[in-house]
């Protein structure tokens, strides 16, 4: 028998180097893995428990809830109750934050604010189709109180991000400014073992990935990047496109293989150009995860991590991936 590959909480108690302190991580990563886990057995039996379909509510984005929706965002909210340092939990999900004030700490230990989008791509839960599960844990300012006035800062402040994707495998990936480190769940021994130590992001890539049926409705800026991504005039302009309809697969395909996922801004009749995706739980987390593997994050105009929110559902437009495919963009962007 070879050498076994460490199990994700041996490889997080050893870590050294990352921005929270190493009991710390190991607590909330270790909380979103259990959380992984539990929604990794609930999408695969969904379809013969009942649990797939819409539940009849809407969310706080007027989007109409799936069922897993719903059980993913309450896995979070329980899983999280007894979780110090973690003090606060804000989902997609929810209108306002949810606050466990049993799990502050003010002067001999940081507190955190995880912000999640439990189930990412969910358009693909009748399909059986990739998902995912996006987070960012922020530290919470000193003296914060219930509401997230605190954390409204720019991306730069997380203190680590990472997804969950549910595929083929269920993987975890996650960062806290050292790298980003990927795990693969194996079912045999129920843990998450590593696969891939310090990942980095090709520089360029064969790949994007976008909504292209939108097309009509972007700037123009983002209408002339995808035609010449496919103007087929040589190497530079010939990409395929792959698009999956959950930002996390299409954003892990750009992590191990290179390439890029966009959904520009729409441009509305009041002539604003607005994005869908939503900054502090979707591009922030995935941008910083970008970054510390070598890749970028960009609205088009700028660094995803330095876009600082007015309010933690806001939505922004999102350029990422490699570094290559994203300067272009913002070439593209920068005219229209
Ligand atoms: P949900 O998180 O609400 O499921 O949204 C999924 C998503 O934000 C992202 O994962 C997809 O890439 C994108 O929306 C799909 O949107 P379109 O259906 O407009 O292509």
């Amino acid at each position: 028998m070879g050498q076994q590959a460490p199990i994700l909480s041996d490889h997080l108690h050893s870590r050294k180097k990352t921005i929270m302190p190493a009991a710390d991580l190991t607590q909330v990563i270790g909380r979103v893995a259990l959380a992984g886990k539990l929604i990794a057995g609930e999408i695969a039996r969904a379809s013969i428990t009942g649990g797939l379909g819409y539940s009849g509510d809407t969310n706080v984005q007027g989007e109409e809830q799936k069922k897993l929706d719903d059980w993913t965002n309450q896995v979070f909210v329980s899983l999280f109750e007894n979780c110090e340092p973690v003090c606060s939990l804000i989902s997609e999900e929810m209108e306002t934050p949810r606050h466990y004030e049993r799990s502050c700490h003010s002067r001999d230990r940081a507190s955190y604010a995880i912000l999640v989008d439990p189930l990412d791509g969910s358009s693909n839960t009748d399909v059986n189709g990739s998902l995912g599960t996006i987070f960012s844990v922020r530290k919470r300012a000193p003296r914060h109180g219930s509401d997230a006035k605190d954390l409204l800062g720019p991306g730069s402040q997380q203190v680590a991000a990472g997804y969950v994707l549910y595929g083929p495998a269920t993987q975890l990936i996650y960062t806290s400014g050292a790298g980003v480190d990927m795990f693969t769940f194996d079912p045999q021994i129920a843990e998450f073992v590593l696969w891939k130590e310090n990942i980095r992001m090709p520089p360029r890539g064969p790949y994007y990935s976008v909504n292209q049926g939108n097309i009509t409705k972007w700037h123009p800026g983002a209408q002339n990047l995808v035609r010449h991504l496919t103007s087929r005039k040589d190497k530079t302009t010939s990409y395929s496109l792959r698009y999956c309809g959950a930002f996390v697969a299409d954003f892990h395909r750009c992590l191990l293989e290179g390439g890029m996922y966009l959904y520009p801004g729409e441009v509305s009749a009041d002539g604003k150009s607005k994005g869908k995706l939503r900054l502090m739980y979707e591009c922030a987390p995935l941008g910083m995860v970008a970054e510390q593997a070598g890749g970028r994050a960009s609205n088009g105009k700028g660094r995803t991590l330095e876009v600082t929110p007015k309010e933690i559902h806001e939505r922004a437009p999102v350029y990422i991936g490699s570094a290559t495919e994203v300067a272009m963009a913002e070439e593209f962007r920068a005219e229209g």
